[in-house]
């Protein structure tokens, strides 16, 4: 309960000192950076969610999980290239070494998978995603859904976004 009036408090914190589409969380020696997920599609129960990870400690922390009450299962994924085909796998653990920022979806292709969705995800929905890290412990945070083309232009990383929307429709076997 605390952990949710200091996430609150963040996120007022934050809009105050943020542009529109920038929020940020911060706890000890992290800074969770832009919480976001893709919209769901018309009859497909699994979307995308990203966020940025700052370290400005002296020690590497590591993410362990994942969840959310917007999906059955949640889990962190990388993709690669096999055979010409784009295939995701399960990453067990994310390191942010000391003083470093990871950016899911910036140069990499990692996402927060969210699976089996309790009900389709539409742009302008925010809901809670909890975070574990290895030292921090766990942080809830605020994910808003938006349109992948505003996060596009807000953002500028999502020089990939065709292939990950197509990796999302057809390479994902859960
Ligand atoms: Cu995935």
């Amino acid at each position: 309960m605390k952990k949710l009036i200091q996430s609150v408090l963040f996120c007022l914190a934050a809009a105050l000192s943020f542009s529109a589409h920038a929020h940020s969380f911060e706890v000890g020696d992290l800074t969770i950076i832009h919480p976001n997920a893709k919209p769901s599609r018309p009859g497909v129960l699994s979307s995308a969610a990203y966020f940025g990870v700052k370290n400005t400690g002296t020690a590497e922390d590591r993410i362990l999980s994942v969840r959310s009450d917007v999906a059955k299962h949640t889990e962190i994924h990388d993709m690669k290239m096999e055979n010409d085909v784009m295939r995701m796998f399960k990453v067990d653990d994310v390191r942010i070494p000391a003083g470093q920022t990871l950016k899911m979806g910036d140069n990499n292709k990692l996402h927060v998978m969210l699976m089996d969705l309790a009900a389709p995800l539409k742009v302008g929905e925010k809901f809670t995603l909890t975070i574990t890290f290895e030292k921090a412990g766990e942080i809830p945070v605020e994910v808003w859904v938006e349109d992948p083309k505003e996060a596009s232009s807000a953002h500028d990383h999502h020089e990939d976004s065709s292939a990950e929307k197509d990796s999302t429709a057809t390479a994902h076997q859960h």
